[in-house]
């Protein structure tokens, strides 16, 4: 059957090689350093420390040859399915994080439009400092602020925002990636959470703009893109300084999303055991090895491949976050 992209996890030496593979979108490398390679194509590295695997880069297949772009700073790769992009801007160019996250999202909706894959379903945000005060205000505070005057100014997403994660990290530059399509996903919220964009004006004056997940229903098959998800009950952090209390209430909250698609959207898949991977971002070292083994203690064999990275929670009183995606792999 043919599917629109898959995902795989794979020891790569040279990410520059596979631009010249016509089946692949993308490859993503996990470093202390963002960059990206001099090619159209999406392959980069994500500011990220890969705490377990440091060899592993997530590479996206495509049943079809790709065709690659480049375009308003963005490395650009699609086939008849999804767009995949990337763009790293140079923050020392902008005064201030929310102009530099305005910049960024006109230049992605502006290159979606212009391409014909109008509707983000998946899209990450990395930058520095995410918890420090820029100019008086918090830096994810700014991120929202600015992300949100741009989606203002385009009308799109305020009702079906794409999943999403924004992360701290500990280098420079803004670093967002995305997956669009010619169609839009269906947008599914965590009964245990308030939705982000409802949150109160606590957390920042413009309310983040993202879904808890996107079900993508694909000719064959079925997707679930589940973002950043953290020790949120309702709008409030839950465990403050307490990491396995708050690695175990996103676990809840991962399943309590997964059995709601199930229940609404007829999803493939009932459990956080039936993702197809988890991605763990920690704030902290020494918490790598007490969440592998609750995770192992918790899952055994039935835990999903795993990537712990090192970054920042964009909540200063988060110390875990987790997103996670089922997406069928061609030989699985
Ligand atoms: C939360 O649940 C944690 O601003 O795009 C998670 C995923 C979080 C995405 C974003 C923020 C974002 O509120 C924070």
């Amino acid at each position: 059957m043919p599917l629109p992209f898959s995902v795989q996890f794979l020891p790569v030496e040279n990410i520059s090689a596979l631009d010249a593979d016509e089946n692949i979108l993308a490859a993503i490398r996990y470093a202390s350093i963002a960059s990206k390679e001099n090619t159209k194509k999406p392959l980069f590295s994500v500011g990220l420390p890969n705490l377990a695997l440091s060899n592993v880069v997530e590479v996206w297949y495509s049943d079809e040859p790709v065709q690659t772009s480049s375009m308003n700073g963005l490395q650009l790769a699609y086939n008849d399915d999804i767009l995949f992009g990337h763009l790293l801007l140079d923050e020392t160019n902008y005064e201030d994080i929310d102009l530099a996250s305005k910049d960024a999202y006109r230049l992605v909706l502006e290159t979606i439009h212009s391409l014909g894959y109008p509707y983000i379903l998946r899209i990450w945000n990395y930058f520095s400092s995410i918890n420090e005060d820029q100019q008086g205000l918090e830096r994810y505070k700014k991120f929202c602020l600015g992300r949100q005057q741009t989606l203002d100014q385009f009308g799109s997403f305020a009702y079906s925002p794409p999943a999403a994660t924004a992360i701290g990290t500990s280098c420079g530059g803004l670093q967002v990636y995305f997956i669009a399509a010619k169609e839009p996903g269906i947008q599914l919220e965590n009964p245990r959470q308030t939705s982000a964009f409802l949150y109160p004006p606590q957390y920042g004056s413009a309310s983040p703009a993202f879904s808890r997940a996107t079900v993508k229903k694909w000719q064959d098959t079925t997707h679930l893109y589940i973002s950043g998800t953290a020790s949120i009950v309702g709008h409030e952090t839950r465990h403050i300084g307490q990491v396995l209390k708050q690695l175990e209430e996103t676990l809840e909250n991962i399943e309590a999303l997964v059995q709601h698609g199930a229940e609404t959207q007829d999803l493939p898949i009932h459990h956080l055991t039936d993702l197809s991977y988890l991605k763990v971002y920690l704030r902290d070292l020494f918490m790598l090895s007490i969440t592998e083994e609750l995770l192992i203690r918790r899952y055994g064999r039935h835990l999903p491949m795993v990537l712990f990275l090192h970054g920042d929670v964009c909540r200063a009183d988060l110390l875990v976050e987790i997103e996670a995606a089922y997406i069928l792999n061609d030989d699985m």
